[in-house]
């Protein structure tokens, strides 16, 4: 999957939207910048926002759940995870993919999908939105998740 055919999204509206920013701590740099990303959107938008940081990207879909029940209108999940030598990598993407899914189903909170899975550590600058990157995947999970909380608003389904 590349960012290929990706949508420019327009935000119209969020200003009184609350976000819960979960994010990992693991690749400190790619994270940096990930955050980094979804915060300038988030100002942007002017959409107030509480960050959470917990360690890795198994422990993300427990503490979006406790987000989605605590009242935000929106959760945006930030993680990397870095292909190793193990099968290690496949079930920490399965466990945070599946579980992050299973949040926003069950809650009716949307979940904006900031969670990379590379094959090289480049792979994960590349889309970290840090400077000289081609990609900004913490934005782009920002404004995923505040248009879909918008949608949810439009058709009198927010929670
Ligand atoms: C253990 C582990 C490994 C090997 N790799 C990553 C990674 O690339 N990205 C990430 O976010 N977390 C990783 N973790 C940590 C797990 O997500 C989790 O925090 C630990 O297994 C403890 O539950």
């Amino acid at each position: 999957m590349s960012g290929a055919g990706a949508p420019a999204i327009t935000i119209d509206g969020g200003a009184d939207l609350k976000v819960a920013v979960v994010a990992a701590q693991w690749h400190t740099q790619v994270m940096d910048g990930l955050v980094a990303g979804a915060e300038k959107a988030l100002a942007e938008i002017g959409a107030a926002h509480d960050l959470f940081r917990v360690p890795g990207s198994f422990e993300l879909p427990v503490v979006a759940q406790a987000a989605a029940g605590a009242g935000y209108d929106a959760v945006v999940a930030l993680g990397v995870v870095i292909r190793g030598g193990t099968p290690h990598f496949e079930y920490v993407c399965a466990a945070a993919t599946d579980g992050l899914n299973r949040v926003a189903m069950d809650s009716g909170v949307p979940i904006g999908f900031g969670l990379l899975t590379c094959d090289t550590e480049e792979q994960a600058l590349d889309r970290s939105g840090l400077p000289g990157s081609r990609e900004d995947k913490g934005r782009e999970a920002v404004e995923a998740a505040v248009a879909t909380a918008l949608v949810l608003k439009k058709i009198g389904a927010a929670r």
